[in-house]
């Protein structure tokens, strides 16, 4: 049985020729927005990436198929199927073994990115330390993979529906470098910032492709989260999004709902409680991620070439 992955052409030629390539998770399109409002911002975050120089690979599992690269149809099916499982690390082998359909998080992503040779990957926030980890363990698989798998992520810091403090402290264990983009402050996706500093910052896309590249050339494995702040035009006010968290932790428990089912659920509750005005904060921090990612990839595929 071979289970190799299926690298689209137009991302396996540009692998082959050194150009730079961004992948994209897909949990974001399945289970992190609503439907159609998923499928624009896929297709968006796509163009958002060509745009800026770079070939979008977006990445799911498809009839047990570990696809680098998306059709239209592929994303459609994701976005219209029944069943469509969340994946992270452990449940890889299920999915491919079963033949299911499946949405990768950012930690199965890395490692499917890191497979195929693909170095940056931009997402909107990641997994972390969810509060009350202390009596529940939740802390999402993002972190270990973050700690490593070789792929830089670019997103707009994590969530508050998280403990953020908590999630530094386990990054920094892990060894994973935070380093701000432009910012010294570690942004908490609708806002940007969350009271939390991050230990490095970045001023430019060299720079910052030259800092990652030589945490590679030392063998340092793992990644690199680089924080990216939602423009200040679509950031949040802190206490409305604080607001809808609180009432949306109070729902989770209440409802007895934890484990992968989690975050979905709290991602979906937050949106309610802000009338869709999360929502569209949300797309846009995702595209301004797109921009910085691809533009990164360029800075990476350029110091890799001499
Ligand atoms: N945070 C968000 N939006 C998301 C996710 C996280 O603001 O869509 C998704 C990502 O795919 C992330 C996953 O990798 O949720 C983390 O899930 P868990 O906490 O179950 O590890
Ligand atoms: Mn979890």
């Amino acid at each position: 049985m071979s289970t190799k992955l299926e690298i689209n052409e137009e991302v396996a030629q540009a692998l082959s020729e050194g150009r730079p390539v961004v992948a994209l998770e897909s949990t974001i399109i399945a289970h992190g927005m609503p439907f159609p409002q998923n499928v624009d911002t896929a297709r968006r975050v796509e163009q958002a990436i060509r745009d800026n120089g770079a070939i979008p690979a977006t990445i799911a599992v498809l009839d047990g198929k570990i696809k680098v690269g998306l059709t239209n149809d592929d994303v459609l099916k994701l976005t219209r199927s029944a069943g469509v499982m969340k994946l992270s690390r452990r449940d890889l082998a299920w999915a491919v073994s079963k033949e299911k359909h499946g949405a990768t998080t950012v930690a199965a992503t890395m490692i499917i990115a890191e497979m195929a040779g693909i170095n940056v990957f931009v997402t909107g926030g990641i997994g972390g330390v969810h509060r009350g980890a202390e009596l529940s363990w939740d802390v999402s698989a993002d972190l270990t993979e973050l700690g490593q798998t070789n792929v830089a992520v670019v997103s707009a810091g994590a969530k508050a529906i998280l403990d953020i403090p908590a999630t530094l402290e386990y990054l920094e264990t892990l060894g994973v470098p935070v380093v701000g983009f432009k910012t010294g402050d570690f942004p908490a996706f609708y806002s940007r910032q969350s009271g939390s500093q991050v230990e490095y910052r970045c001023e430019s896309y060299s720079e910052l492709a030259k800092f990652i590249t030589t945490k590679w050339d030392l063998d340092l494995k793992g990644g690199v989260l680089v924080a990216n702040p939602i423009p200040e035009e679509h950031s949040m006010d802190h206490a409305v999004i604080e607001e809808a968290i609180q009432l949306a932790i109070a729902e989770a428990e209440k409802q007895g709902v934890k484990g992968k089912a989690l975050t979905p659920f709290l991602l979906s509750r937050v949106k309610q409680h802000t009338s869709g005005k999360s929502l569209e904060s949300n797309v846009a921090l995702v595209l301004h991620n797109a921009e910085v990612g691809a533009q990164l990839a360029r800075e990476i595929a350029l110091l890799k070439s001499v």
